[in-house]
């Protein structure tokens, strides 16, 4: 069957998406895309990716667009073909899903904003922002830090010859759960959500963030990157929120909400969604409920300047979130899946704030928004916020 990848180069996103199908030795046909005319905005090309970005892949009919949601469909679809790129061992699966979530939400974020500053700008007549660029590295050395003690404990993030990969025992999903976590922190909140679907009883061991008990030894050897929440069950140990959900979903398959399709294709278009809250949706809500909840709540003042700035980059998000809507009742499609769940802990905060009215003007979004934050299982965890 034809592969198809809709690229410019020297694009690191399909570069990224390269890389995986020529690990796994596919042929596949290049489509340029003309960004001198900004092809990539046309009708024809927003009908690919309503994003409108490269790359977008082709296997067949069936067509993904997000670099990693590209790699990972890739990786799954062509499992015998190539380097394996992906375990199948639910428990390594998700070890692998937790370093990929957190190249996504630390590693890619700081180096983007250096690759921009220092190779880009310069390739493009523009001058780097120096201040910039000492803010970001500063931010990328302690990424690189928590990489260079990984790096001593296995050959890669997780390489199946290393000695160090845990020789899981075969936890039953029987055994205790427990979460790390603080009440009202969003990625706490998005994890209890997903445990909350599944009907699970969890062990909750609150921190508190207020006197940096996450920045304790005990603590830092649980998430180095001294963060809320950390998963247990039996000898595994995740933190990310977006790999806990995942391994919850998979692990728990079989009882309460269905979170994740176990269909290849239908569940990469629930990754590509996922894909589109990690990268999209999420730094910009993040950074509103940062100005216009939590600033307020520590007697911090609100940068109005920041808000405006990150409401204008979250409509055009809406907006792709209102039209997708127009084609199925979820964003991963016909049922609610984790790429719904993982909007709930910012849509809430957002919805007590004048960003309410960012969702309101959107019916399908106002519609959507309502009634995934009527769930039960998300009214049972903000339950927990203090009355
Ligand atoms: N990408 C991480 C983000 C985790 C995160 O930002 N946690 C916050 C609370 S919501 C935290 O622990 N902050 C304390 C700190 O960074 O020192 C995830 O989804 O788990």
């Amino acid at each position: 069957m034809a592969l198809k990848l809709y690229e410019i180069i020297g694009s690191p996103p399909v570069f990224r998406a390269m890389a995986a199908l020529y690990e796994k030795d596919l042929d596949f046909e290049f489509v340029p895309v003309d960004f001198a005319t900004r092809e990539q905005k046309t009708p024809r090309f927003l009908a690919l990716n309503p994003l409108g970005q490269v790359p977008v892949f082709e296997d067949g009919d069936f067509k993904l667009f997000e670099s990693r949601g590209i790699t990972k469909y890739v990786a799954e679809a062509y499992t015998d073909k190539g380097t394996g790129l992906v375990f199948k061992d639910l428990k390594k699966s998700a070890i692998q899903t937790m370093w990929m979530e957190v190249e996504g939400q630390k590693f890619d974020p700081t180096s983007s904003k250096l690759t921009w500053e220092l190779f880009f700008k310069p390739i493009f007549g523009l001058t780097a922002d120096e201040a910039v660029v000492t803010e970001f590295e500063e931010k990328l050395g302690n990424v690189l830090d928590v990489y260079e003690q990984r790096l001593m404990e296995c050959n890669y993030f997780l390489h199946q010859s290393s000695s160090s990969i845990p020789n899981f025992s075969s936890t039953s999903t029987a055994m205790a759960i427990k979460l790390h976590g603080t009440v009202g922190s969003p990625a706490t909140f998005r994890a209890l959500a997903a445990l909350y679907e599944k009907d699970l009883d969890v062990d909750f061991i609150p921190v508190n963030l207020g006197v940096n008990e996450n920045k304790s030894p005990q603590f830092l050897a649980r998430n180095p990157f001294g963060q809320v929440p950390v998963f247990e069950h039996g000898d595994l140990q995740l933190f990310e929120s977006r790999a806990i959900t995942k391994y919850v979903a998979e692990a728990y398959a079989d009882k309460g909400t269905s979170l994740l399709s176990k269909d290849p294709k239908k569940s990469a278009i629930q990754t590509v969604w996922m894909e589109v809250e990690s990268q999209k949706f999420d730094p910009a809500s993040s950074k509103l409920t940062w100005e216009l909840f939590f600033k307020p709540l520590f007697g911090m003042t609100t940068d109005e300047t920041v808000v405006a700035e990150f409401e204008k980059k979250l409509e055009p998000v809406l907006d792709v979130y209102e039209k997708r809507l127009t084609e199925c009742k979820y964003l991963g499609g016909d049922s609610f899946s984790l790429a719904d769940l993982h909007h709930l802990p910012n849509a809430n905060i957002l919805m007590g704030t004048k960003v309410k009215s960012l969702f309101d003007a959107r019916p399908r979004v106002s519609a959507w928004a309502s009634d995934i934050l009527s769930r039960p299982a998300w009214a049972k965890v903000t339950s927990m916020l203090p009355k």
